[in-house]
């Protein structure tokens, strides 16, 4: 008897991998790149788990075109990576010089990934704000400066790029970027109260200041690109949150609603204002007047600034009310059910288990709350102790594997049984790479790199899920018709 037919995901799906240019490129000197927070932040002793830096990561400015081949050879329809703020203009500011040489690296890698008919799906900021404008004005902290400067990088990135690219992000995760980069001091460029991890900051207020400018130069680039490029150049835009799903403990009404405000903390902080025009009540019930309000003139360009929900979610938590947490909402997070057993295997990084049914339940929630064709531009798993194991031994990642199966027939059921509108599945990450406060000793990759040699070797997880979308999906021989003019 023949195997039933394997039902198929909506045409034109997206699925591939995604990086971060700081997470890949090394070369953080070559061709006139100027610094990024994350080139200081990662140089001072103890921000880095191993106390290494992204001068070297896994050399993709030098190696693109083998990262390219790689992307070719998984078949993959999109890959998504980030631009370098610091390639394109050193000094980062709207009057500031833009690089040549930066244009080009990121030209040539567009045209090469369409010659191959990979989607390129491009994220504008990943962590990496030129350290000039940090010192010149405060970075994130100073609104009014920041949000002109980001708008004319996002133009001139538009003006560039934008003739062959159709999926633009305007930044990635800004709930990192404001509480772990000003609230809890871990990531660049690490502010925070805690006088033994930093000199300065001041983790009640400026968390809460930089997420809202965040938003605001979100909003202010999606409007250059609405009025100026969109009419002509016809892609989509929008930003990506990172989210994971947030289940009670138990069906005590207090730890119900603990539920509700992590997500409100975590996802609502961004994604209501974007997609509903206000900050979630609970935020403001907590925080008072440390968090900034929107103008009626400000929330005229934050609402509605986003054409797709992008997401990013790798676990889920089980949630008790209390805790003197704030950035959690003052809500206790735990693996461990009331019966004493685990949510699920537990990756390498504390923060993670695989839990794939809690995938579905965030796309349900996000569906219904936010009504917005959903792109997950981010998934993954890290394998407890991948880098201890010989090369070997690493590249069969069953445990990897397995959060992959979990995840994809979730993502199946959420789009066929569900009717959830899911047009995109990027996989983080193609490569092992720079993994911001972990340094090289966390692994995400579904590609091994041998960081003595850069010798890239697919794991088992890879080839996963290029068989499980392979099956699902449409052969990507052929881009998109407003594509097709780009390649000879
Ligand atoms: C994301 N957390 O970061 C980033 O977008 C990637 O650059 C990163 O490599 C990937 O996830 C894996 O960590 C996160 O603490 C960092 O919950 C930390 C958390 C979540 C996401």
């Amino acid at each position: 008897m023949a195997a039933p037919a394997v039902r198929k995901l909506p045409q034109n799906f997206l699925w591939g991998f995604a990086t971060a240019s700081f997470q890949i490129e090394g070369s953080t000197n070559a061709d006139g790149r100027g610094k990024s927070i994350w080139d200081d932040f990662s140089r001072i002793p103890g921000k880095t788990l191993d106390g290494r830096n992204g001068d070297d990561a896994t050399d993709s400015y030098k190696l693109w075109q083998e990262d390219i081949a790689l992307l070719a050879r998984y078949g993959v329809k999109s890959y998504r990576f980030s631009l370098s703020w610091s390639r394109i203009i050193p000094l980062g500011g709207r009057k500031d010089p833009i690089n040549p040489k930066g244009i080009e690296f990121y030209s040539n890698f567009i045209d090469a990934l369409l010659a191959n008919n990979i989607i390129p799906f491009v994220t504008l900021y990943h962590w990496d704000l030129p350290q000039a404008l940090h010192d010149r004005y405060g970075g994130w902290l100073n609104k009014d400066e920041i949000v002109q400067d980001y708008a004319n990088y996002a133009k001139v990135c538009f003006e560039n790029f934008g003739d062959r690219v159709k999926f633009w992000l305007t930044m990635n995760e800004p709930w990192c970027v404001s509480i772990l980069g000003y609230g809890r001091g871990v990531f660049a460029p690490g502010r925070s109260s805690d006088r033994t991890r930093s000199p300065e900051g001041d983790s009640s207020t400026e968390p809460w200041i930089v997420g809202h400018s965040v938003i605001l130069a979100h909003a202010h680039a999606v409007k250059v690109y609405r009025e100026e490029f969109k009419p002509r150049q016809g892609g989509q835009i929008g930003i990506t949150l990172n989210g994971d799903w947030q289940m009670p403990y138990d069906d005590s009404p207090e730890n119900v609603a603990a539920a509700q405000h992590a997500l409100d903390v975590a996802i609502g902080w961004f994604a209501d204002p974007i997609y509903l025009g206000q900050y979630p009540a609970y935020m403001q019930q907590i925080l008072g007047n440390r968090l900034p309000q929107f103008t009626p003139a400000e929330l005229a360009v934050v609402k509605g600034s986003s054409d797709f929900y992008g997401m990013n979610t790798y676990t889920t938590n089980l949630c008790r009310a209390g805790g003197d947490d704030e950035f959690q909402g003052f809500v206790d997070y735990t693996f461990t059910r009331p019966d004493g057993t685990q949510l699920g295997n537990q990756a390498h990084c504390g923060w993670l288990q695989d839990y794939p049914e809690g995938f579905r339940a965030l796309l349900n929630y996000l569906w219904k709350r936010y009504r917005m064709p959903i792109y997950v531009t981010e998934n993954g798993f890290s394998v407890k102790n991948e880098s201890d194991k010989p090369k070997e031994v690493a590249v069969k990642d069953l445990e990897r594997v397995n959060y992959y199966r979990g995840v994809t027939s979730n993502l199946q059921a959420a789009i066929l049984e569900d009717g959830v509108d899911i047009r995109a599945y990027l996989a983080w990450s193609l490569l092992d790479n720079f993994e911001w406060a972990d340094g090289y000793v966390t692994r995400f990759g579904v590609t091994y790199v041998d960081y003595n040699t850069q010798e890239r070797i697919p794991k088992d997880s890879a080839m996963f899920i290029v068989k499980w979308f392979q099956d699902r999906t449409q052969p990507s021989e052929e881009l998109p018709p407003s594509l097709k003019h780009l390649v000879a």
